[in-house]
């Protein structure tokens, strides 16, 4: 009988990534390696090392080195895969970015996957054993989702406050330009069956479940069919969705019947021709209101996700973005600046206008670094307007503001917020202190943002006049 073999699954993540995210109290278990383990033959010892958990043995004896990563770490995880490649340890990499930019990946694996990967790796692993795998395996169809297994609980190892994570359905039927989705599923959306999906969602022993999907209400005939059947488990849990399930009442009833707590919605942008210019349109911002009261009306908390540095935007986009955060009473935010991801039409719009700054993938966070020259601003103005954003927006005037006007979930919404508000604290003071800096200079740009944005609004006032 063959030895056993022994797998080594690893979901990278770089220390620019950590750092990143070290503001974010809620800091998600990612689902791709625990369930790419549940497709390997019982015959393999599966070891999946989580970065955000514990640091990678470079020494481990393994026979093979699986590797998950998003753009910004791409660099860190070809350091990774040289030190296993230069052992005689062979590497597979797959993922985000692999799929985007495979020739860039190629180079520094053994073998690459571009696409989804249900059908091929099994394949490769069954190469692998025979000593005859490819060096890229690509998905040339999209995989049907109706039996795929559940991810292995045990290779968990974040602590992220959830009792469970698990995807329903795969893809979004949009084509926003700044979305790696679109590119990476071709538009095309499946659904898991829903007994499939209900036994998962059931077999978490913790209240709280994540639903990773791209857009939970794709179908929205499924995601009530899934919404029935996972009621009777009384969990709580959240997803996210785009603007139109918040104005379908009948996916809304369903959704909080059974334990619907909060929707991440892509608002995006309070601008309208910001929202035209990157084909996302159907997001009406004249509606964003009512959507949003809609939604509270059934009990649910609603976090948006803002984009700030769109080609519309002005510097007073921060102070009017939060202005309407706080009048419309949201609960929670995700601020995000601008980022192109290579492979996506934005990265080659801003390519083609010679408009992309830098090509240190690092830097592609979203959240502490900008990588292409704004259209209406400067870069250091938008990484000070974000910034200014998670401040304000964190403050206990805009919480009071916020919370106040629709309390929905208060008893949940108000330590989260008081988290997140500690959370930023600490990591802007160890941002400061990694730049040497003291953090006077927020508060001095929240006043020239505010008197910016006093400027627009009396020339407003006076070309309407
Ligand atoms: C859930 C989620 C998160 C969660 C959890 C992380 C996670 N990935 O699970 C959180 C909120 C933490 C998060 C954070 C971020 N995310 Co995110 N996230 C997602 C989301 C919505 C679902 C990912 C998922 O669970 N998919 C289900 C699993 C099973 O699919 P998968 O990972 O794609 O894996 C499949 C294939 O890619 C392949 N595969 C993947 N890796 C490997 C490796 C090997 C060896 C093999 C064989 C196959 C293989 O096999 C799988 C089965 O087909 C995606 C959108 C999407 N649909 O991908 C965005 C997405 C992956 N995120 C994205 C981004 C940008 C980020 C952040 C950088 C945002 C930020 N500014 O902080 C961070 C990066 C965090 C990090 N550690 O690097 C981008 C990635 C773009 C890019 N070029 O890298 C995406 C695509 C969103 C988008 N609309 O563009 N994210």
């Amino acid at each position: 009988m063959p030895a056993q073999r022994t797998l080594l699954l690893i979901t990278a993540s770089s220390p620019a990534i950590r750092r990143v995210r070290r503001s974010r109290v809620l800091n998600f278990q990612q689902i791709t390696m625990p369930y790419l383990a549940a497709f390997v033959p019982p015959k393999w010892k599966v070891i999946h090392i989580d970065e955000e958990v514990s640091p990678i043995d470079i020494t481990i004896a393994v026979d093979l080195v699986g590797i998950t990563f998003h753009t910004p770490s791409a660099f860190h995880v070809y350091d990774l895969a040289a030190q296993f490649r230069k052992r005689g340890i062979p590497v597979a990499l797959g993922g985000p970015h692999v799929t985007l930019m495979p020739e860039e990946a190629q180079a520094h694996a053994d073998v690459i996957f571009v696409g989804e990967a249900e059908l091929q790796w099994p394949q490769f692993l069954r190469d692998f054993e025979i000593g005859r795998h490819m060096h890229r395996y690509c998905s040339t169809a999209v995989p049907a989702l109706n039996a795929v297994p559940m991810a292995r609980k045990e290779l968990y190892h974040r602590r992220d406050f959830t009792g469970g994570r698990l995807f329903a359905t795969r893809g979004c039927p949009h084509a926003c330009d700044f979305c790696a989705v679109a590119v990476m599923y071709q538009r095309k959306v499946r659904a898991r069956p829903v007994a499939a999906v209900a036994a998962e969602y059931a077999s978490f022993p913790g209240k709280v479940v994540i639903f990773w999907d791209d857009n939970l209400a794709s179908d929205r005939e499924y995601a009530k069919a899934l919404f029935q059947s996972i009621a009777p488990y009384r969990k709580w849990w959240s997803s996210q969705v785009t603007i139109q399930a918040g104005k379908d009442a009948e996916f809304l009833e369903w959704a909080a019947k059974s334990g619907c707590k909060q929707l991440f919605i892509g608002l995006e942008s309070i601008s309208q021709q910001s929202m035209n210019g990157v084909r996302k349109g159907f997001n009406r911002v004249e509606e964003y209101v009512r959507v949003i009261e809609h939604i509270h009306e059934h009990g649910i908390a609603v976090q948006a996700g803002i984009v700030f540095g769109f080609d519309q935007d002005t510097e007073s986009i921060f102070i009017e973005t939060l202005d309407f955060l706080e009048s419309a009473g949201v609960q929670n935010a995700t601020f995000n600046i601008l980022t192109p991801y290579p492979g996506t039409p934005l990265y080659q719009r801003l390519e083609r206008g010679r408009r992309i700054l830098t090509r240190d993938w690092s830097k592609y966070n979203g959240r502490e670094d900008v990588v292409f020259q704004p259209r209406h601003m400067s870069p250091e103005t938008l990484l000070e307007g974000y910034r200014y954003a998670n401040q304000r927006f964190y403050s206990g005037t805009s919480l009071y503001r916020r919370l106040i006007r629709s309390p929905v979930g208060l008893w949940w919404t108000l330590p989260l917020n008081l988290a997140y508000a500690l959370a930023l604290r600490s990591a802007r003071q160890d941002a400061a202190a990694d730049r040497g800096e003291l953090l006077v200079r927020c508060a001095s740009r929240r006043s020239s943002l505010e008197s910016v944005s006093a400027i627009n609004a009396s020339k407003t006032r006076s070309t309407r006049g």
